[in-house]
């Protein structure tokens, strides 16, 4: 059984014993996402984000053979602070192998969900999920498709839990994303805006599957789906206006990062990162910027969400 590899921190076994709402956040995006310092500001921001919302933050992450659920200060800075290549990246396929390590492993969107869920946890923050890439499917000229679609997808079709993002990245084939989220029956809601948001921008210029008008409203839908046993749900939050990238920028920065991977032979887990660190290098770091206001604005309204879902339910 999964608990036994289990560790929960006492603050969040405590909140989810007297049914106080609790928020998941990942730590890919602070090993493999952002550059330190912004990532241990972020990770440290993301958790206080949570309980301005009013609910407890519990950062997940393997350690030493332990599937840790709420982590310390200490904890974010090991993390933060590892040497290169130090930190293995946890996906549900690589889960067991991370388990089984000694040292570090950060938690994608899969792996976090995974070892939420089995605490009891309903709603998890993170900037953004992985998808389906650009070249899974349709060949680039002169190249196979690469078949390279996240397990982060087929993970919010099995797991109920609700995940808050600013909308898969444009470094995905968004419209293709969304249509497998489709098939594998996972509700797509953002909130306030018609349009789904662009991750670095507010817009991706495609049309959300859903919309709700308000916070409230996306919560009702996010309750109904848990209590129908349908699996997860994906919210979106576009990026706080003020960090926002100008659309065309974040757009030339995202086409040439991806042409670079191709070119330099980039796969496999590697190649989100890589895409991360070139879209950073390519905007003067506006890119990080934007990356982390959206990563603290997502645990502030996840942090609403569950405070909001817990009333429902009680
Ligand atoms: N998107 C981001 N930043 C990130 C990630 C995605 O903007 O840090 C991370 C998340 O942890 C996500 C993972 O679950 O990358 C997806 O990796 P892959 O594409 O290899 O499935
Ligand atoms: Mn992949």
């Amino acid at each position: 059984m999964i608990e036994r590899w289990l560790v929960v921190r006492r603050e969040v076994r405590e909140a989810l014993a007297a049914d106080t709402p609790v928020v998941a956040l990942e730590s890919t995006l602070i090993s493999h996402g952002l550059p330190y310092p912004a990532n241990l500001d972020v990770a440290r921001a993301a958790e206080a984000a949570v309980r301005k919302g009013g609910a407890v933050p519990a950062t997940v992450a393997i350690h030493d053979g332990r599937l840790m659920v709420g982590l310390d200060d200490g904890d974010l800075e090991a993390l933060a602070t590892a040497p290169e290549g130090s930190v293995m990246k946890a996906a549900r396929p690589s889960l067991a192998a991370a388990v089984a390590r000694i040292g570090w492993a950060a938690t994608t969107v899969s792996a976090t969900m995974i070892a939420a869920h089995a605490a009891g946890i309903r709603v998890f923050a993170t900037g953004g999920i992985g998808g389906v890439h650009r070249g899974a499917l349709a060949s680039a000229a002169g190249r196979l498709p690469t078949f390279d679609i996240s397990a982060d997808l087929e993970e919010l079709a099995r797991t109920p839990m609700i995940v808050v993002c600013a909308g898969p990245k444009a470094i995905l084939d968004v419209p293709a994303t969304l249509e497998y989220l489709e098939t594998h029956g996972v509700p797509v809601v953002t909130i306030g805006q018609d349009l789904l948001p662009g991750f670095y921008s507010r817009s991706s210029g495609i049309r959300s599957p859903l919309s709700a008008p308000t916070l409230d409203h996306a919560a009702w839908i996010a309750g109904v789906q848990l209590s129908l046993g349908l699996g997860g749900l994906l919210v979106c939050v576009p990026v706080p206006e003020r960090e926002a990238l100008p659309d065309d920028a974040a757009r030339d920065a995202v086409e040439r990062a991806v042409r670079d991977a191709e070119d330099a032979g980039i796969h496999g887990p590697a190649l989100t990162p890589w895409l991360l660190a070139r879209i950073a290098e390519a905007t003067n770091g506006a890119s990080v910027r934007a990356n982390t206001a959206l990563i603290v604005n997502n645990a502030r309204v996840a942090g609403q969400l569950a405070v909001v879902l817990a009333r429902s339910s009680a």
